[in-house]
């Protein structure tokens, strides 16, 4: 059973993420990607679903054109924990 992030573990683990904002409620984190189309967003989102899948650990996210919000939280666990900060890196590298 994954639990929830400490405050102080948070707060270590975000000073590595620093594209990325915290969310209260539900409690996560989350970033905006911008691409040059909807071909390109949609692409991105088509690799981060497969870098979910493989995680078991899936974003909420939402696409408007050549936007992607993503929101990572963790549902099993009530709020952020490690297996969000593990996917936002792995996204990060997809998309930086
Ligand atoms: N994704 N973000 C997120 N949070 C979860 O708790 C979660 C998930 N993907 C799959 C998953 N849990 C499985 O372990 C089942 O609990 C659904």
């Amino acid at each position: 059973m994954i639990g929830k992030l400490s405050e102080e573990d948070r707060a270590v683990a975000l000073a590595d993420l620093p594209q990325w904002t915290s969310v209260a409620e539900p409690e996560g984190i989350s970033r905006r990607f911008t691409f040059t189309d909807f071909v390109g967003a949609f692409g991105f989102m088509t690799r981060v679903a497969i870098l979910a899948e493989k995680a078991d650990h899936h974003p909420e996210w939402s696409n408007v054109y050549n936007r992607v919000d993503i929101l990572l939280t963790t549902h099993d666990a009530g709020g952020l924990s490690q297996r969000d900060i593990d996917l936002a890196h792995a996204i990060d590298a997809l998309a930086d």
